[in-house]
């Protein structure tokens, strides 16, 4: 069931065993990011955060199309001062900050900010239509919300480079192998996989799934030594929760644990 009163762009599913799903709505001009769109995906996992009814947030557009990109229109009208002071950046900041997991279901196109978006969810499930690029090269620009650092990050120097520098899109398969998404489906299956694994995902202790997800993205600025002194520190503050404590006695007492996220 959707409901969608007071979003333009975006579709809201109600929360179905912990996981909602935000569907980008904007199929004539193919998903494309404008500044109403992120503002209402920001909106929307701003009021997430506080729910604790919501496990997992899932990020689709649907079986054929992720997000082709900003809104090339929109953009066109600003010039430097506009870019300077541009909202985006800290709509950007908000959905990498936001501590709960976000799995992105792709399907067709997930281009320049569709691709940056996609980037910034947690796990993606893709579907075997999709194809994957940075082409803001073609329009004489560059990717601006992570397209550089976090494709480097993740696929290295020479695919980087490959896809930034030529505009040319990739393939699910490529991109698995390249390790930009985890799982291929077919495009009609994407979506059930990710509520799945969502639903996986959504039964753990909130809490270890926070802090894991914290301790896994802080690789991206830490050193190696930094980054496993932080991940003891984590490791060992979970030892204060009662869902650990639950989590050990479910085990011992062979039955399924009952996680409260406390
Ligand atoms: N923004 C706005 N509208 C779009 C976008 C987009 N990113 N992508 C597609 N559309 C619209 C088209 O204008 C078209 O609308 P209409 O029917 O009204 O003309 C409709 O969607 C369908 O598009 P096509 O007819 O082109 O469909 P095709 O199937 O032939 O091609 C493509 C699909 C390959 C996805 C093609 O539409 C395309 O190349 N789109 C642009 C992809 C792109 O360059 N993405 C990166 C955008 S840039 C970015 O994300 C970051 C910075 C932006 C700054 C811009 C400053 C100038």
């Amino acid at each position: 069931m959707i409901n969608n009163t007071s979003y333009e762009d975006i579709l809201v599913s109600q929360v179905d065993d912990g996981v909602l799903t935000i569907t980008l709505s904007r199929p004539k001009s193919y998903n494309s990011l404008r500044n109403n769109t992120l503002q209402e995906i920001v909106n929307k996992l701003t009021k997430a955060e506080d729910d604790n009814e919501i496990k997992v947030v899932i990020i689709t557009g649907g079986e054929k199309i992720f997000a082709a990109g900003a809104d090339i229109k929109e953009m066109a009208q600003l010039n430097v001062v506009g870019l300077l002071n541009d909202i985006r950046p800290v709509f950007w900041r908000n959905i990498m900050n936001f501590s709960k997991p976000i799995i992105a279901a792709v399907n067709g196109f997930a281009l320049g900010a569709g691709c940056e978006l996609m980037m910034h969810c947690d796990i993606v499930i893709a579907g075997d239509n999709a194809q994957i690029g940075q082409p803001e090269i073609n329009l004489g620009i560059m990717p601006g919300a992570g397209g550089t650092q976090r494709l480097l990050r993740t696929v290295g120097k020479s695919m980087a480079m490959q896809m930034v520098l030529s505009g040319e899109f990739i393939n699910a398969e490529q991109a698995k192998t390249f390790g930009l998404i985890s799982e291929i489906t077919l495009p009609e299956l994407s979506y059930h996989r990710a509520l799945k694994l969502a639903k996986v995902i959504a039964k753990k202790s909130p809490i270890a799934v926070r802090i894991a997800k914290e301790s896994i993205l802080s690789a991206y600025e830490t050193t190696l030594e930094a980054g496993l002194a932080s991940e003891r520190k984590a490791f060992t503050l979970l030892a204060a929760t009662e869902d650990r404590a639950e989590g050990i006695t479910a085990f011992m007492e062979k039955r399924q644990p009952m996680f409260k996220g406390r």
